[in-house]
């Protein structure tokens, strides 16, 4: 069940395999030489073989136990469950859904065991009380039925996991083989980042990216089985095969993707280099009736969202069908092996992640995952800006401080940044250089602070000369608005 879970969940290792790195680490190094000497390369599944058998063991032991102190079986499982936890927290970088498998294992058996032991317990009375006129349920019979059932269920979680854990190998496997003709590593354009501490990267590496699906369980597709039917109100309708789709010539640039659901001063934002197919000319290729004003995207998941047409069409915005971030294959998580990437407009009605399925149609009629909850229909992005430095509540020494952070509106441009201190005067920041309108930028500026207790505002001005609105607006229904502020003390 463990085995489940964390395949499911896509946590790379079961508990077993974790306990088994664990102490593989904790091993000293001279027995694993010998380990490895002795095994060759089985020494990992020896280990791992090693511990399950341990296990068997154990639980043989704790079920005869909890015939007559199910507290010690308790007490025992909870050592076990132990060990997964201290293994899981030895790893480099433990997340609270690695020790999801740990929790579901733990859960299972103590069920399992409740329910077992309870059987075991009727039938020995049924046995003691010897009345032939009841017709006993508890049965010694039934007892093993019951017990071959759990094993079952055990065995069949264990299939399921190794299923899901084989379809994303599969795909891991082909992601990771995949070559791309036209794809380039990124290349941070000089004057893009003031190299600040603390400042989000301005290119953000893939796996710091920010995660926002619904997908409890991520689909794996191999780019072979991989297909995109656009259809609706065309003139032709095309049916696309991965190779169709790259044979197309790859288009490169750097985006911000956000998302509507970031707070003033959030973390749900990110910069790549994606590299794809534009939409615009494939959208030509198909004849798009003049009466149409939206694109219902569906994943192989069967999310769904509605995006504008006018921005895919539109020949001045890369909108795109990306197969790799930041020059290599989509990662499984950002929507392997395509996804769709519209610079300006918020993720919900546009970066369909595993995309499969564009209809061409109409918003009134319509209703995809997000706009069917309170979202709003379309959702370009608004204005923001961010202090990432110093932290709100920050002590910092009284005098000059760096003030730094980033600012953005996808596709227009941020043509200025100010700050203001205590409700002050607004002052001009600094700002990066960026390589087009559709990426964050950073500022930084200087502030000479007395000391004592002081609140920093920020607001941007986009290059069509808009000021970043004070108005506090919550993220629903279409993001967002306000000035991010900080409380800092300067001390002397
Ligand atoms: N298939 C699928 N695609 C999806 C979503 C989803 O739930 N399912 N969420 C969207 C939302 S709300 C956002 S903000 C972006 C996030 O993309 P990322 O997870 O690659 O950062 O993906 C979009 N694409
Ligand atoms: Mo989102």
């Amino acid at each position: 069940m463990s085995y489940a879970a964390a395949a499911l969940l896509h946590v790379r290792e079961s508990p077993v395999v974790v306990v088994a790195e664990g102490f593989a680490n904790l091993t000293p190094g001279s027995v694993v030489k010998w380990a490895i000497d002795t095994f060759d390369k089985d020494d990992k599944k020896i280990l791992v073989v090693g511990i399950l058998i341990f296990l068997c063991v154990t639980f043989a032991v704790l079920g005869r136990l909890a015939r007559t102190r199910w507290w010690a079986a308790m007490v025992g499982y909870g050592v076990l469950a132990g060990v997964a936890v201290v293994a899981v927290l030895a790893k480099p970088t433990p997340s609270l859904i690695d020790f999801a498998p740990v929790v579901v294992g733990l859960l299972f058996w103590i069920v399992a065991l409740a329910v077992l032991a309870e059987w075991l317990r009727r039938w020995e009375m049924v046995a003691e009380a010897d009345d032939p006129a009841v017709e006993p349920m508890h049965t010694r019979r039934n007892f093993f039925v019951v017990a071959g059932a759990t094993a079952g269920f055990a065995a069949f979680g264990g299939l399921l996991g190794r299923l899901a854990g084989s379809a994303r190998r599969r795909a891991e496997e082909s992601r990771r083989l995949l070559r791309l003709e036209g794809v380039t590593a990124p290349d941070v354009p000089n004057g893009a980042s003031f190299g600040i501490d603390n400042v989000s990267a301005w290119q953000t590496p893939s796996e710091d990216f920010y995660l926002i699906d619904t997908a409890f369980i991520k689909p794996t597709i191999e780019p072979a089985d991989w297909q995109l039917r656009i259809h609706g109100m065309v003139d032709r309708e095309i049916t696309l095969t991965y190779q169709d789709l790259v044979s197309r010539g790859i288009t490169q640039d750097w985006i911000t993707l956000n998302c509507v659901s970031n707070e003033v001063g959030g973390d749900l934002i990110g910069n790549a280099w994606w590299s794809g197919v534009l939409l615009a000319p494939i959208l030509a290729e198909v004849g798009v009736h003049a009466d149409a004003d939206a694109v219902l995207q569906t994943s192989e998941d069967g999310w769904t969202c509605g995006t504008p047409l006018a921005e895919l069409r539109d020949r001045s915005r890369n909108a795109m069908l990306a197969v790799a971030m930041n020059g290599e294959p989509l990662p499984i998580e950002h929507g392997f092996p395509v996804r769709t990437i519209v610079p300006g407009l918020y993720g919900y009605v546009s970066a369909t992640k595993w995309v499969v399925d564009m209809e061409v149609t109409r918003f009134d009629q319509i209703d995809a995952y997000w706009t069917g909850k309170g979202w709003s229909e379309r959702g370009p992005v608004k204005i923001a800006s961010k202090i990432e430095v110093p932290s709100n509540g920050d002590e910092v020494p009284a005098g000059k401080v760096v003030v730094a952070g980033v600012a953005w509106l996808q596709h227009t441009g941020i043509s200025g940044v100010e700050v203001q201190v205590d409700g002050g005067a607004w002052q001009p920041a600094r700002l990066a250089t960026t390589p087009n309108t559709d990426t964050w930028v950073q500022w930084r500026t200087e502030l000479d602070l007395d000391e004592g207790e002081h609140q920093i505002r920020v607001r941007a001005t986009d290059r069509r000369g808009n000021v970043q609105t004070g108005a506090i607006a919550d993220v629903l229904p279409d993001g967002a608005t306000g000035w991010h502020s900080i409380d800092i003390n300067a001390k002397a």
